[in-house]
């Protein structure tokens, strides 16, 4: 298949200012730790997590992902 690398391509290009980069669960423990954002999003400050852990419990799930990255939190400006 020629249209996975070039889509690839596309999303890692696009991810600065899109904010749909990756964000993997290294771990497999269904959430998204700190350090496991940070994989995606270098720039991450301790706010922007807090910010985007919105039940508080020190992890981010995939709704506070969603949420955090269509507010911008996670994006580098
Ligand atoms: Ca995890
Ligand atoms: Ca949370």
């Amino acid at each position: 298949m020629k249209t996975t690398p070039i889509l690839l391509m596309l999303v890692l290009g696009l991810g600065a200012t899109t904010a749909m980069a990756a964000v993997e669960d290294t771990d497999g423990d269904g959430v998204y730790s700190m350090e496991e954002l940070k994989a995606a999003y270098p720039e991450i400050t301790d706010e922007a997590f807090e910010e985007a852990d919105l039940n508080a419990d020190g992890a981010i799930d995939a709704e506070e992902l969603a949420a955090a990255e269509a507010a911008g939190l996670l994006t580098a400006s």
